[in-house]
């Protein structure tokens, strides 16, 4: 048969599938009664749809708990930054000897099974200069004073990731905590250290803080470190324009040693 003939033989649409005019929403008598009762209620001036919030209604759980270890300088930076804050916390210690960071209740609050974690109401944070940077926004405190000063905090906390807390801060973990480590990899980290220090002297004999003319959080990254960069075998004097920083930053408010700053053990805030 042809095209045409089969076209011209093809059944009439099935009522199916003809096109629907829109039906009419007819009021039930329930919608009729729901109708009637808001029109009432607009009359009296009762809001209408969702109820107002109570006024004993639950406010948003707002406890800031910080877990971590005193001898941990990521940790330190976080409780640097509450205590710069003049911040309410409470403090967890965690048993990392006993493998605590590694348990199934740790890993759900941190997957990378690290120390510190933040827990603000029922949010935790890993990764201390990301909890910095959260504290900030949460604080409105040492952010950026512009968009040029955001992103340039931003370049320190990366840097410090990069080359400052694996050169300063691995050296110190290899002599207090880890002295069975290679020499090769000893010297490998000393060699980043040594530099990262001189990069970050450079720096500041051009800036009185780390950017700009005060404290932000890209100061309170690295202060820890400089802090107890001794320990890893550092002499900060040998980079004066970091040694007269540091001296700056002690005399900033809330601003402690690290083994001043975090209590030993588990502290409920007063
Ligand atoms: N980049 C992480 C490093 C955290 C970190 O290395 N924490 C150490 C203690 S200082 C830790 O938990 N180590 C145990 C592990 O890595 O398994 C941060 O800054 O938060």
């Amino acid at each position: 048969m042809a095209k045409a003939q089969k076209k011209a033989k093809a059944k009439p649409p099935s009522k199916k599938t003809k096109s629907r005019k829109p039906k009419k929403l007819v009021a039930t008598a329930s919608i009729k009664a729901a109708a009637k009762k808001s029109a009432a209620k607009a009359a009296k001036g009762a809001p209408i749809g969702k109820k107002p919030r109570q006024a004993s209604a639950k406010k948003a759980d707002d406890t800031i708990t910080l877990h971590g270890v005193f001898l941990s300088m990521p940790t330190a930076k976080v409780g640097l930054m509450l205590s710069m804050c003049g911040a309410k916390w409470n403090y967890r210690h965690v048993d990392m000897r006993a493998g605590q960071h590694k348990s199934p209740e740790f890993l759900a609050m941190n997957r990378f099974g690290q120390v510190p974690v933040l827990q603000h109401g029922s949010r935790s944070i890993a990764q201390s200069n990301a909890i910095l940077q959260y504290l900030a926004q949460h604080f409105g405190k040492f952010q950026g004073r512009n968009e040029s000063e955001t992103w340039r905090i931003a370049e320190w906390l990366s840097w410090d990731f990069d080359r400052f807390s694996t050169g300063v801060g691995l050296c110190r973990t290899f002599a207090k905590f880890q002295p069975q480590t290679p020499e090769e990899v000893k010297a490998f980290m000393r060699t980043r250290g040594d530099q990262a220090l001189a990069a970050l002297d450079r720096h500041l004999g051009t800036s009185k803080f780390m950017v700009g003319g005060a404290p932000t959080i890209a100061d309170i990254a690295i202060f820890p470190w400089i802090a107890t960069a001794d320990e890893g075998g550092f002499t900060v004097a040998n980079y004066p324009n970091v040694h007269a920083w540091a001296e700056r930053m002690l005399g900033q408010p809330g601003v402690a040693h690290p083994y001043n700053l975090l209590p030993k053990e588990d502290r409920v805030a007063a």
